[in-house]
């Protein structure tokens, strides 16, 4: 018997508890276990029942996520889960799982193939295999119709989000929710001496072929909408769809070619890859495990405008209480009337409960004074992106605050250090670069200073998870790592339009790529006054190669602020969407003739590569000056706060899917027909030389 499954008895029930922590994932071992467990309690006439169930925080979190790159490479046997379920299942005595935690993914397979199943109220159900650019590839898209109904089967495998117990209940994966004790809810259960009931007979939920395909349909249209791009989900909606025509057996076999096809593509490699990227991201290599992080239980934040009212909103939602400063009433009244607005609508769309939001709000302090800083753990300060008054600001910070307490900055351009310099407590400054809109965004780059302790970087990092955000630690240099890689990208759009290509044509090629946005579209939503004043910064700070003059700086003399002005790259009507603009196109090929730029077409690739490698070969900077620890970091920034799909894997990743090489050859390229901007990075020179990608260096 293997260790990963222990097996006890009681009552004439045999017990078989999976103990693989942290997850109970489906490492090799522990499906044998309980096929041997269920094989034990065949052979023995003392047993009359099976309970199944997870030991530690969870029953069963899935296959081992790890696994998979092994089978592919070939260093680890296809799974053949789905057969060893099949075993379980066909168990001639009631076989019962007892969920507590989690039951994703191959948990839930493994769940499905019980005869019945039981579950504590806080657990929850999912498939969320889409979600690694899989299908459930051990019955879950033949077992869940069955149990639940196709519709409810499609929208759990396609869109890969869990279900709560009491839905589970309702939809009918789980037969009864235990009060108090699971097991002894479980073994309650079996000694009710339910009949055998095997998910794989039931046929009463299952739709004909019109149907299904109907039900399909709809759902691919959301997944068009929701998960664009994305092969998976399409994938699960035809592998239910076809438990209309198919038999159970046949099913598993049509499930089974399409997972095999996921499992061998870029697009769950890519997802994998940011799965484990969100979690190596908390993980700091030079500081120790045991950093005491300070607490955090009262935190303030100078600046009302849009991103110090999302970043209260933020501490609010963790319920920390916060104050937040202004300067003057008006702006103080006028903030707190937008994060009313904002929870409101949460209440509106079902979000929130409108008791809750009552206490959110009460959460925060609205003030014109300092008053109460000293009793604050932490000052985040997000007021405009300007060196003079953001040190004025951390001057009066440092008077405020008690010694010990953090001093945080959302800047996120600006170096940290100078800001830190006008404190008594450089230690204890440190940049939390939230993403607008703060409260929704999940990306929060921590910036380290020069001087910043190991127990604040740590503090930083960890407050991410109350907050509910991805933290990425940053170094200390202009824009850190997202806004620094973001510049030569979208300096590269810019170009393109005054070559030749037109501000739509830039943005649909880089959309049809995945981009969330393209890049013009999105220096409309910021603001082109803000990315004005944020290239006259890099100007004064002499940043090499950077164009003294753009176009985008004729829009921004021109008032064309972006959506805030309703012109920019684009026109925009009263409900913000946006058309393209002749006079855009006009104005770009007069500065083009004025400045002598020749002119020329541009295919989506070209534009592609163009946008894609400048982001890339800066990110090879980024990783030699030591910037970002790794370039897992850099993708994780990208997928969380720039809207490159997970699909994609992030900037680092597709250049290794690419092949560095040929990404080197393409920056070279550049670098000889556009001049030195395009200097290829010498760790992409490196990498490309010894065929490797960046995830197979390390510093
Ligand atoms: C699948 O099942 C395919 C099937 O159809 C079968 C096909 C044949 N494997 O997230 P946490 C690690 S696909 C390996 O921080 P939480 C994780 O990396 C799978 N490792 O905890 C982390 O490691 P570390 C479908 C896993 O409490 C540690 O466990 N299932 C797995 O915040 C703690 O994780 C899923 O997609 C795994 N399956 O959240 C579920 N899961 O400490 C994926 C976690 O070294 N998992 N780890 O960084 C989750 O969603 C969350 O982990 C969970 C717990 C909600 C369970």
């Amino acid at each position: 018997m293997s260790e990963l499954v222990q097996v006890t008895r009681r009552d004439g029930v045999l017990i078989a508890a999976v103990n693989n922590p942290p997850v109970n994932a489906l490492s090799p071992g522990v499906p044998e276990g309980l096929l041997a467990a269920v094989r034990e309690a065949a052979a023995d006439d003392a047993i009359h029942a099976v309970v199944i169930l997870g030991t530690g925080r969870t029953f069963i979190a899935g296959a081992d996520i790890r696994e998979f790159a092994r089978i592919v490479s070939g260093e680890a046997p296809p799974l053949n889960l789905a057969a060893l379920l099949e075993e379980i299942e066909s168990s001639a005595k009631p076989v019962i799982m007892a969920i507590h935690g989690s039951a994703l993914g191959g948990g839930l397979e493994t769940a499905m193939a019980g005869h019945y199943r039981v579950a504590v109220a806080s657990a929850q159900v999912g498939q969320p295999e889409v979600k690694l650019g899989l299908i459930p590839g051990a019955g879950g898209t033949q077992r869940l119709p069955r149990l639940a109904g196709v519709e409810q089967a499609m929208r759990m495998c396609a869109l890969g989000e869990p279900v709560t117990a009491a839905d589970a209940l309702a939809c009918g994966i789980v037969d009864r929710i235990v009060e108090g004790d699971l097991l002894e809810g479980a073994l309650a259960f079996a000694a009710e001496r339910p009949a055998v009931r095997r998910t794989r007979e039931l046929q009463e939920k299952l739709l004909d072929a019109t149907q299904s395909e109907q039900l399909a349909e709809t759902f691919r249209t959301e997944c068009g909408r929701k998960l664009r791009g994305q092969s998976a989900p399409l994938a699960a909606l035809d592998a239910i769809a076809a438990t209309a025509r198919l038999s159970f057996a046949d099913g598993i076999a049509y499930e089974r070619e399409l997972f095999d096809a996921c499992l061998r593509g870029a697009q769950s490699r890519a997802m994998i890859h940011v799965f484990f990227g969100e979690r190596t991201v908390a993980k700091i290599p030079f500081l120790p495990k045991e950093t005491a992080t300070l607490p955090v239980r009262r935190a303030a934040v100078v600046g009302a405008g849009t991103m110090g009212g999302g970043i209260a909103m933020c501490f609010a939602n963790a319920g920390i209480p916060v104050l937040l400063k202004d300067t003057t009433q008006p702006a103080l009244d006028r903030g707190m009337a937008t994060i009313r607005r904002n929870y409101e609508a949460s209440v509106r769309k079902g979000r929130l409960a409108a008791a809750q939001a009552e206490q959110r709000l009460a959460l925060i302090t609205p003030t014109v004074q300092y008053d109460g800083f000293g009793e604050a753990d932490i000052a985040v300060e997000a007021v405009f992106e300007e060196m003079k008054l953001k040190q004025q600001i951390f001057r009066d910070l440092d008077r405020a605050m008690r010694p010990g307490a953090i001093l945080a900055t959302n800047t996120s351009t600006l170096d940290i250090d100078f800001i830190a310099a006008v404190t008594s407590r450089p230690k204890f400054v440190v940049g939390t670069h939230f993403f607008s809109p703060a409260n929704v965004m999940r990306l929060l780059e921590v910036v380290r200073g020069k001087d910043t302790s190991p127990a604040v970087i740590a503090t930083a990092m960890e407050l991410a998870k109350p907050l509910k955000k991805i933290a990425v630690l940053s170094g200390n240099c202009f824009g850190f790592i997202g806004n620094r890689m973001f510049g030569p990208y979208r300096e590269q759009a810019v170009s393109l339009v005054e070559e030749g290509a037109t501000a739509q044509q830039v943005d649909e090629a880089l959309t049809s790529w995945g981009m969330a946005m393209g890049p013009l579209a999105v220096g409309d939503l910021a603001g082109l006054d803000v990315s004005w004043r944020v290239r006259q910064e890099a100007l004064r700070l002499r940043r090499p190669h950077l164009e003294p003059k753009t176009f985008e700086d004729v829009l921004y003399e021109l008032g064309r602020y972006g959506q805030k002005s309703s012109l920019g790259w684009y026109r925009y009507d009263e409900n913000r969407r946006a058309t393209a603009d002749p006079e855009v196109e006009h104005l770009v090929r007069e500065y083009a003739a004025v400045q002598g730029i020749a002119q020329r077409t541009f295919t989506s690739q070209e534009i592609v590569e163009r946008v894609l490698y400048a982001l890339i070969n800066e990110g090879a900077r980024l990783l030699e000056e030591g910037i970002a620890l790794r370039s897992v970091d850099i993708d994780i920034v990208y997928v969380n706060g720039y809207g490159c799909p997970a699909w994609r894997g992030g900037p680092m990743h597709y250049a290794g899917a690419v092949g560095l090489a040929k990404v080197l050859e393409g920056v070279r390229k550049f670098h000889d027909e556009l001049g030195p901007a395009w200097k290829p990075a010498p760790l992409l020179e490196q990498l490309a030389r010894e065929g490797k990608t960046f995830e197979q260096w390390s510093r």
